[in-house]
C-alpha cells in the first residue's frame, strides 16, 4: 500500500481514538474515493482503533466517556460503509434474529455482523442491546428465524448467553432454531458449553457460520 493510502488509514484510526465523530465520515469517504476497499478501511483502520481505545481504557488513560465518543465516531464511519457492505439484491437466504444479551450495551460488533449478514442475503431482525431472554423468546415466536445470534462483550454478561439458551429450551424453542454466538471474550469451548451450535470470531466468519448452519 502506498504512503498516501497508509496516511488515510492512519487519519481514520486517529479520529476514532480521538472520538472525532464529525470528521470521520469525510475521512472514510476520502479513503473510498482514493480506492481503498470498504473491508480494508474497516479491518485495517477502524477495528484496530477500537482495540487501541480498549487498551487505553485498561491503562486508565481513557474512561467511559472517551470510550463512548470513540464508539460514536466508529458508528459514524460504519454508516458511510454500510451501503457498500450491505449491498445485496438476492432473495433472503434465511432469517436471523440477533441481539446483545441482558446486561450488555455493546453493539458495534453486533451491528457489523448484521451488516455482513444482510450483505450476504440474510434477512435480519435486530432486537437491540441489553436483551433479556423474554425479548428473544417473544421475537422468535413472532419473526420465526432459522438462526438466533447472541452477542456479549463482557465477561460478566457471557453467562447470560447460557441463561438465554436455557430459557429458549424451557420455552420449547431450542430445537426450532440454530444458535450462533460471538463477542470478544467468547471462545468456541464456551459456546459449546453454553449449548450454542456455533461460535464466530468476527463478522465475516459469522456469515460463513450462518451459511453452514443453514446447510446443516
Ligand atoms: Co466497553 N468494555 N464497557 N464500552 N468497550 C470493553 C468490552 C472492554 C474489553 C474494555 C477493556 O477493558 N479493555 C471491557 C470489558 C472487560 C471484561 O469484560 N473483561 C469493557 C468494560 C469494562 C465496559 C464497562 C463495564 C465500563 C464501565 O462502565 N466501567 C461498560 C459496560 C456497559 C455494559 O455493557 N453494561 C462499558 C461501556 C462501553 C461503552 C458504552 C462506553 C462503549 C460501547 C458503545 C457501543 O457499543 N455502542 C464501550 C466500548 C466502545 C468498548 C471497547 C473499547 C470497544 C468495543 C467494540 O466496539 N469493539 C471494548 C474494548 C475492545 O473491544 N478492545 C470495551 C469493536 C467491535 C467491532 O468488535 O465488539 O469484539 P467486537 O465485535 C466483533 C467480534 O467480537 C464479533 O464480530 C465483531 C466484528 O468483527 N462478534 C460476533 C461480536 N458479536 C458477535 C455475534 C456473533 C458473531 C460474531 O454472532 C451472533
Amino acid at each position: 500500500m502506498d504512503d498516501k493510502l497508509e496516511d488515510l488509514l492512519q487519519d481514520i484510526f486517529d479520529s476514532i481514538v480521538d472520538g472525532e465523530e464529525t470528521v470521520l465520515p469525510g475521512q472514510v469517504q476520502a479513503a473510498l474515493d482514493a480506492g481503498l476497499a470498504p473491508a480494508v478501511i474497516l479491518n485495517e483502520g477502524m477495528m484496530p482503533a477500537m482495540a487501541e481505545v480498549g487498551r487505553l481504557f485498561e491503562l486508565e488513560e481513557y474512561f467511559v466517556p472517551e470510550m463512548l465518543v470513540a464508539a460514536r465516531a466508529m458508528q459514524a464511519g460504519v454508516d458511510v460503509l454500510r451501503p457498500l457492505l450491505a449491498k445485496s439484491d438476492a432473495r433472503p437466504v434465511a432469517r436471523v434474529l440477533i441481539g446483545t444479551v441482558r446486561g450488555d450495551v455493546h453493539d458495534i460488533g453486533k451491528n457489523l455482523v448484521i451488516m455482513m449478514l444482510e450483505g450476504s442475503g440474510f434477512e435480519v431482525r435486530d432486537i437491540g442491546i441489553d436483551a433479556p431472554p423474554e425479548r428473544f423468546i417473544a421475537a422468535i415466536e413472532e419473526f420465526k428465524p432459522q438462526i438466533v445470534g447472541m452477542s456479549a462483550l463482557l465477561t460478566t454478561t457471557m453467562p447470560n448467553i447460557k441463561v438465554t439458551i436455557d430459557a429458549l429450551q424451557q420455552a420449547g424453542l431450542r430445537d426450532k432454531v440454530k444458535i450462533m454466538v460471538g463477542g470478544a471474550p467468547l471462545t468456541p469451548e464456551f459456546a459449546k458449553l453454553a449449548g450454542a451450535d456455533g461460535y464466530a470470531a468476527d463478522a465475516s466468519r459469522a456469515v460463513t457460520l450462518a451459511r453452514s448452519l443453514i446447510a446443516a
